[in-house]
This record gives structure tokens, sequence and C-alpha cells, in this order.
């Protein structure tokens, strides 16, 4: 019932978007920005004995795969008028205005929320400093959700979902 009201207060708050041209554009920005950088995953990821471009591909693929599925669960692909904890944090991934790359950006919340790849491009140096922790994926995403390993566990989750890898390898 609690989760009825939601999803139609959801829509009553967006109403009038068109949501197929929304998940269209938030689509192309994860994967325009994840092909035009550095993959956040790399290593042999094919696991044939030798790192090469092909691995740089699947890293591409896996990084805009993680934004996917940290999207998801951050905001739930509503990347406008969404802003959580009190208005301080905004866009599809749920960016703080107390994030580091964020105040550096020099980008306005409503700019942030204007361009899905801005807030990917925020999203991603964020990953890039969460996955420093190192160890599986799990534990690379503990600065990302605060130190929270519930929240962790659950974007490592998805993130397998989405890829199709082992969900005991990448996040248990
Ligand atoms: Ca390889």
């Amino acid at each position: 019932m609690v989760g009825l009201q939601s999803i139609s207060t959801m829509n009553m708050c967006h109403k009038g978007t068109d949501w197929n041209r929304e998940y269209s554009s938030i689509a192309n920005a994860a994967v325009n920005y994840s092909f035009s950088h550095v993959p956040l995953f790399d290593g042999d990821l094919n696991n044939d004995g030798i790192d090469d471009k092909e691995d740089i591909i699947i890293g591409q693929y896996y990084t805009a795969a993680m934004f996917i599925s940290m999207a998801y669960h951050e905001s739930g692909f509503i990347g406008k008028n969404n802003r959580g904890s009190n208005g301080a944090d905004v866009c599809l991934m749920q960016i703080n205005s107390g994030n580091v790359f964020r105040i550096t950006s020099g980008w306005t919340a409503n700019e942030i929320e204007a361009d899905y790849e801005k807030c990917f491009d925020l999203g991603y140096k964020s990953l890039r400093y969460s996955f420093k922790r190192g160890g599986n994926l799990t534990s690379r995403l503990m600065d990302y959700t605060s130190h929270r390993r519930r929240l962790a566990l659950t974007r490592c989750r998805t993130f397998t979902v989405v890829t199709g890898l082992s969900f005991n390898k990448w996040c248990n």
C-alpha cells in the first residue's frame, strides 16, 4: 500500500514526462560517457591471460552497467526534480552538496540535473575515488554508500544482474 502510494505520488510529480525519451537519454549518456573515459574496471576482465583492447571495451561496458545500477538505487532513474537528503543530493546519482567533485566542478544543482553526462561525470569521479579502497566490488562501493555495507551490497547485486557476472565472486 505504501509502495502504491509512493508510485502514484511519483507519477503525479512527474506528470507529462516522456519516459521513453528520458530512459533513452539516460542510456545514451551512460554509454557515451563510459566509452569516452578510462574504465572503472581494469585488468584481464575476459580471463584470457592477456590485458588488451578487448578488456578495455569490457571495462567500459561494465562502467556503463555500474552507472545504471547506481542510478537505479540512488534515484529510481528520476534525475530531475528529485533532491534527496533535504535537497542536498541531486540528479540520477544523488551527488551530495558536500561532494568534493561537485564543489570543484563549479556546476550548479540545476546544471547537474539538466545534463545527464554531468551527473555521470560526478558519479564516475566519486566511484573512482571509492574504488581506491580495493577488495571486491562491495568493498569498493563502500565510500560511495557512506560505509553502509547493506547499500553497497544491493548496488553490487544489481550490477551482477545487469552484467550476468557472479554475485558470489564479485560481491560476497
Ligand atoms: Ca584479457
